[in-house]
């Protein structure tokens, strides 16, 4: 029995040979409530495929690792309590064991690289925390970023973290971060986080060009796209950061640690935003979605074509 299961909608995407983007499980699982996130796991799924590319929802069920999940298992999974959270780290142990998991944006690189998916979408990626000169937290997120050939778009960082720091460690382990039609980097709930982004491409063309390039180049390591939230949903950052603030405060107060620090900063930020917080992350988890599939299908041409001409 093989250890990587396709759903039917990715294997006949496959055999076709249609552009696929990869989608994350820790964001349903661990990033937000029920229904919510069901419901945004569906839409995501649609807007990546009104953008002509087929998506690709990846977890560990049962110790297989689900490239594409049947409505039955995604909705199974968004209600389901105590799922694991795995990254580079506890990916292979869960699937020996037969468990069952969400993929972080680490693990889901890993699988996308695995199923022959470049390009994924997500919300924002982890990063240094603050006060990481004390904890030593940087997500795994970033070095994927770093050793595994996927472009991940999201809209930043998520502002829970230490921006400098994050972009610092970026740039240090050679990861090009391409802000998409702006100069900013954004600042995942604002489209602005205050610094400015490495680099900036205004095409889906262009960031699928900049991909293949790297791989002719024999460079490892991906992409980060970061393409910031439209601007109705956004939440101002002079609103949202006293409310960071806070959460922290909260966490440190609480002794929350390791993997459970994302999740439980999310949540507290839900509830002290009445909810406004999760609709802003639902509308740029959607936008990265729809850049995802334009750049997947650009990437698709240039493979076709770079074929034709051999
Ligand atoms: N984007 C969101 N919400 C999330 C995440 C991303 O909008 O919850 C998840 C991703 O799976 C990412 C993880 O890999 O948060 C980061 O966790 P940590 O900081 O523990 O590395
Ligand atoms: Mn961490």
């Amino acid at each position: 029995m093989s250890m990587m299961v396709f759903s039917d909608e990715v294997a006949a995407a496959r055999d076709a040979g249609q552009p696929l983007v990869a989608l994350e499980s820790t964001i349903i699982t661990h990033g937000m409530p029920w229904p919510q996130n069901v419901e945004t796991a569906r839409m995501v799924e649609e807007d990546v495929r009104a953008n002509g590319a087929v998506p690709a929802t990846m977890a560990v069920i049962d110790g297989r690792l689900h490239v594409g999940l049947e409505a039955g298992q995604l909705d199974h999974l968004a209600r389901a309590e105590g799922v694991a959270k795995l990254s580079r780290a506890d990916l292979a142990a869960c699937l020996a064991q037969g468990g069952t998991g969400a993929t972080t944006v680490a693990a889901t690189m890993i699988a996308a690289r695995m199923a022959g998916i470049a390009v994924f979408a997500t919300g924002g990626i982890g990063g240094v925390h603050r006060g990481a000169e004390a904890t030593f937290d940087i997500s795994a997120d970033l070095h994927e970023l770093a050793r595994t050939p996927v472009s991940v778009v999201a809209a930043g960082a998520k502002a829970i973290l230490d921006m400098p720091k994050t972009l610092e460690v970026l740039e240090s382990l050679g990861v090009p971060v391409i802000a998409f039609g702006q100069d900013a980097f954004p600042g995942f709930w604002s489209r602005e986080s205050g610094l400015m982004a490495p680099l900036r491409m205004d095409a889906p063309g262009t960031i699928a060009r900049a991909h293949r390039m790297r791989a002719d180049l024999g460079l490892a390591g991906g992409q980060l796209i970061v393409n910031p939230v439209p601007e109705g949903d956004e939440i101002a950052r002079d609103e949202i950061e006293p409310i960071i603030d806070r959460a922290l405060g909260e966490a440190r107060a609480q002794g929350v640690s390791g993997k459970a620090v994302t999740p439980f900063l999310l949540g507290r930020i839900f509830a002290l935003t009445g909810g406004r917080s999760l609709r802003t992350n639902v509308a740029l988890v959607r936008n990265n979605a729809r850049l995802a599939a334009r750049i997947a299908g650009e990437l698709a041409r240039i493979e076709a074509n770079a074929l034709r001409d051999r």
